[in-house]
């Protein structure tokens, strides 16, 4: 067996013992339910070996919708102890338990991507998910769009950054002084230098009571929930879904009302996000206007979503210059970057891997080296939730889905 064969076989080895029979969890202890846009990307690796359990992992997701096409962040679909917040703190009515937010959208792409492998064999499979699909992204552009064009997100949660140096000034705005008692789980697996703060975690906290006494009603959500970010990664990657969509869309036969509309929209809108300030694609607080200064993974998502930028290739070239585990979450020059703290510097390999797609398709010729760094980051530190982006140093959860189906399904 080639070394490649022999690191191939253990990032099989952690999707199958994640799988929970229709649904793979992230890694066993921290994260014990369905994660949302982690299916989307463990789905993806499964599709390298399993076709039939990849599907599968997207019908369990979308099992999940909500009457108002909402796909949820995580299904509770079996009982699990060690996270916070489970069912009973976000206390939803979906058809299956679960949180009141979503996730960025990466399913609908990626269920393109699984008919793509067999499309005689997936053809009745992703017929039966189009309706499906349709609602979600009709439900994003109804209740995450903000006026210039851009989806916003109204929980960091949501965004799946959950600490993000985006929402840093959004979120000094927000007393949350009415916030509940509670106990973090997450601190109990993993280090907690590397999570999120108390501070943080009193604010998503504050945030999940307001959607719950708005009884998780889109409408009085957006009448009384404070916190609205205009995310480049949510924006980039709705317009990829939609992009997708419409593509199955045509080569299905189905409805294509509204989508050419969609995509333009998001074309305008994710121009509104380009900061000439720091010369990046920038969140924007949609209630005072101000960009968040903050060059982040999901800055690169351009060429995922279609948009190339002569700006972003400069900050990609940087990016590979500066650090030898590139792409940061956060720009190792930020002011508040932190190369163990989660979402403000380490290095997810699962964006590197929508990052690295984007690249590819667009033919920028900085993939290859992009790729060979993540390969060998993989093939060296295994499988860990995210990596010092400087010497490479695995932190958070170990054996973890989305980054072995990164290796299986591009770095390898
Ligand atoms: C992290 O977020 C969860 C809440 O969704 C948490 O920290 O409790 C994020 O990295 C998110 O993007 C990811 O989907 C989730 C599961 O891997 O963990």
């Amino acid at each position: 067996m080639t070394t490649t064969d022999v690191v191939t076989q253990r990032a099989i080895d952690v999707l199958k013992a994640n799988d929970r029979g229709g649904y793979t969890i992230p890694t066993d202890g921290l994260y014990p339910y369905q994660w949302n846009w982690d299916s989307a990307i463990s789905a993806l690796g499964i599709a390298e070996f399993d076709l039939e359990r990849a599907w599968q992992e997207i019908e369990t997701l979308m099992s999940g919708q909500w009457a108002s096409g909402m796909v949820p962040q995580i299904l509770f679909h079996n009982p699990a102890t060690g996270y916070f917040p489970g069912p009973e703190t976000w206390r939803c009515d979906g058809p299956v338990p679960s949180s009141g937010i979503s996730q960025p959208p990466v399913a609908v792409t990626a269920a393109r991507l699984i008919w793509e492998k067999n499309p005689a064999q997936g053809r009745d499979r992703l017929n039966a998910l189009v309706p499906k699909l349709r609602a979600w992204i009709d439900w994003y552009m109804a209740w995450r769009l903000d006026d210039q064009g851009a989806i916003f997100t109204v929980h960091p949660w949501e965004s799946g950054r959950d600490n993000a140096p985006d929402w840093d000034k959004a979120m000094a705005r927000i007393d949350t002084s009415g916030v509940e008692s509670y106990t973090r789980q997450d601190t109990k697996h993993v280090n907690s230098a590397h999570r999120p703060t108390q501070k943080d975690y009193d604010l998503y906290v504050w945030l999940l009571q307001i959607g719950r006494s708005a009884q998780w009603d889109d409408a009085e959500i957006a009448r009384i929930n404070p916190f609205r970010v205009s995310d480049p990664l949510m924006t980039f990657i709705t317009l990829r879904a939609v992009r997708d969509f419409l593509h199955i869309s045509n080569e299905l036969g189905h409805d294509t009302t509204s989508l050419n509309q969609y995509i333009e929209t998001l074309e305008q809108g994710v121009q509104t996000l380009w900061n000439p300030d720091i010369s990046a694609f920038d969140s924007r607080d949609t209630s005072s206007g101000e960009f968040s200064g903050s060059i982040s993974c999901g800055s690169y998502l351009c060429w995922y979503a279609g948009v190339d930028h002569p700006g972003m290739r400069a900050q990609l070239q940087n990016a590979l210059a500066v650090s030898k585990y590139p792409i940061a979450s956060y720009n190792l020059n930020g002011e508040a970057f932190d190369p163990h703290r989660y979402w403000r510097g380490p290095t997810w390999p699962c964006m590197n891997l929508l990052i690295g797609l984007g690249l590819a398709e667009r033919n920028v010729p900085e993939e290859p080296e992009l790729r060979a760094r993540i390969r060998e980051l993989l093939a060296t530190q295994g499988f860990s939730e995210y990596f010092n982006p400087i010497d490479g140093d695995p932190a958070g959860g170990k054996s973890f889905s989305w980054t072995a189906a990164t290796w299986l399904y591009w770095a390898r």
